[in-house]
């Protein structure tokens, strides 16, 4: 319709007026450093913390995911078009508090030790591994720090060209959009066939990343399991599984030591904050609790129903029926009584 290709017209200009990809600097310094090993950055682990890591150190820890896996021998992929990329991808998120590159690559981490140290990758083909690392990697681009309900109400661009899942849908686009661009494309040497299956993947793995389509996909998840369902060869069961273990990694952070928890969430509340503000300026509205300032006496009750609505149940299944992710479950238990306990005492 004419008002969608206005829409588009607008995100598009928005995006021109931006320059997107790594320069040739930085890629050829990337590409001519030493790459340390996967356990000097605690890589294996699911307690793995990026705070003390430099900028170049997460670059550096993202091409070390890709040689463990033996992603650049197997898929063909050109040293310098993989550092090209990954400095492309880093770009392409915004400063803001908390759904930065540094948010991407913890996902990404997560991801690798849920394949590795919880053994899952043996239910995943190596084309399906290289679609999720790079879905985790690109699964948040160009996040504004605000929700999908903020682009519907304040009638954004992006709002009027995707009604439902908008900002990730714009993740993917801006994720096509890097690999499209000149020499950023990891995955080049791909025959036709495997470049459409890897993008199916990186596409629906993405999408799976918004809330209102896990909520939709849990149930069917949850009958399967109880089902017995360890058969995840079909396509439709593996698109589940996939969608799954990206909600998993994107809200890890809650899996984690405690001090980093209490950190993060931090910088969560402070970013829905930052909408909740925006809201009262640009809307002239009151913000729900979550986004509300005012009320962040009862962030430790809201991080209490986060764990018990989404978190636990969702590490319980998986925990289930992959026992060695089991401490993503742990690590969520400990950090629900630190909650209890600081949501007690207001
Ligand atoms: C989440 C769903 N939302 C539509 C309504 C509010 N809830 S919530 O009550 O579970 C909630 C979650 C309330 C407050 C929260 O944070 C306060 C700092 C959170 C919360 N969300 N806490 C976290 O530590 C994290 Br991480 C998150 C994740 C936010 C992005 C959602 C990611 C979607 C995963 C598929």
């Amino acid at each position: 319709s004419a008002c969608k290709l206005m829409a588009k017209q607008k995100v598009a200009l928005e995006c021109l007026s931006y320059h997107a990809t790594a320069s040739n600097d930085d890629t050829l310094r990337l590409t001519s450093e030493t790459i340390p090993s996967a356990e000097s950055y605690n890589l294996y682990s699911f307690t793995f913390i990026d705070f003390d890591l430099t900028d170049e150190d997460t670059c550096r820890a993202t091409i070390r995911m890709f040689k463990q896996c033996d992603l650049i021998q197997k898929f063909h992929i050109p040293y310098e078009v993989l550092c090209r990329w990954i400095l492309s991808v880093k770009k392409n998120y915004r400063p803001v508090k908390y759904h930065n590159w540094r948010h991407a690559l913890n996902v990404a981490q997560t991801m690798f030790a849920m394949l590795k140290t919880g053994k899952m990758e043996q239910f995943m083909t190596d084309l399906e591994i290289l679609g999720l690392l790079v879905a985790c990697l690109c699964h948040d681009l160009d996040h504004r720090g605000t929700n999908n309900a903020f682009q519907m109400k304040t009638e954004s661009p992006l709002a009027i060209l995707y009604s439902t899942s908008t900002m990730e849908h714009h993740h993917f686009d801006q994720c096509v959009m890097i690999l499209n661009s000149d020499s950023n494309n990891i995955f080049q040497n791909l025959s036709m066939e495997d470049y459409r299956k890897v993008m199916k993947v990186v596409e629906s793995a993405i999408l799976s990343t918004d809330l209102a389509v896990y909520f939709k996909k849990k149930n069917k998840f949850m009958e399967l399991i109880d089902e017995g369902e360890f058969d995840w060869q079909s396509e439709e069961k593996k698109e589940l599984l996939c969608g799954m273990m990206m909600t998993a990694c994107d809200v890890s952070a809650i899996a984690k030591p405690w001090e980093v928890q209490h950190r993060v969430a931090k910088l969560v509340a402070d970013e829905f904050f930052d909408q909740g503000d925006l809201e009262r300026l640009q809307l002239n509205q009151q913000p729900v609790a979550m986004m509300d300032r005012e009320r962040k006496d009862e962030l430790p009750q809201m991080q209490v129903g986060f764990i018990d609505v989404i978190c636990l149940p969702l590490y319980k299944v998986l925990s289930d029926t992959f026992p060695w992710i089991m401490p993503l479950y742990e690590g969520t238990m400990e950090n629900k009584k630190h909650w209890q306990d600081l949501a007690e005492k207001v």
